[in-house]
């Protein structure tokens, strides 16, 4: 039987919303791979071993065919120009940018919504204190981002379903799934964009 040469390694929780999006793509795709768990909680990450495969010592970090790659929006598009089909991106080349825009967004900004709502809400029912002021202001510059995207009340951001989606209904999610308050109709994207069978597939991962 062939063994996959495709290996995701994510944290051993299923926590990472960063693994989660690389293993969406793969999904998408219908590439064969294995995932391997590295226990973040246990350093595993950093010692010698994982440090030899991964540049950032940090989940996820794809191997494909003996060629290592960490950054989770890098291995979306790795994955997408190796395997352009079924497409993660749109193909029209400025909405392709928007969907990179928004990816680099949700992973650079909106930290206090991050900090104060861990991907722990979205995938465990964990419940944490309520917002800062911080995390309320950024909680609403998410909000006027997603209306602007979403203006036509539209099911996925750019026509057809793009891995900007998922990511964007995770950041809704922590807080949707913590019970704050979301303009109904981002919460209704949000637990739609939920179905998709890939973003099942990783729910469906044993916590
Ligand atoms: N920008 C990176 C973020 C990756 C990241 O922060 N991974 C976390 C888990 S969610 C991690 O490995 N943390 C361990 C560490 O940084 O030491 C990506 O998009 O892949």
């Amino acid at each position: 039987m062939n063994q996959p040469t495709t290996i995701l390694y994510t944290d051993a929780n299923f926590f990472s919303p960063y693994a989660m999006s690389a293993f969406i793509t793969l999904s998408e795709k219908n590439i064969p791979f294995k995932t391997v768990p590295v226990d973040l909680s246990r350093g595993e990450h950093l010692g010698a071993a994982f440090a030899d495969i991964s540049l950032t010592h940090r989940v996820p970090t794809l191997i494909h065919n003996g060629f290592a790659l960490t950054e989770s929006s890098a291995i979306d598009e790795y994955l997408e120009e190796l395997f352009p089909q079924p497409p993660v991106y749109p193909r029209d080349l400025q909405l392709r940018a928007k969907a990179r825009e928004v990816q680099a967004w949700l992973r650079s900004d909106l930290l206090p919504i991050r900090a104060e709502r861990p991907t722990e809400a979205v995938f465990n029912g964990g419940k944490f204190a309520a917002l800062s002021t911080e995390a309320q202001a950024a909680a609403q510059k998410l909000f006027t981002a997603a209306n602007r995207l979403l203006v036509h009340g539209q099911e996925h951001l750019f026509g057809e379903w793009c891995i900007a989606d998922s990511d964007l209904a995770l950041m809704l999610n922590r807080l949707v799934m913590h019970g704050d308050a979301v303009p109904e109709h981002l919460q209704r994207y949000a637990q739609q964009q939920w179905q998709r069978p890939s973003l099942q597939a990783w729910l469906a991962l044993s916590r």
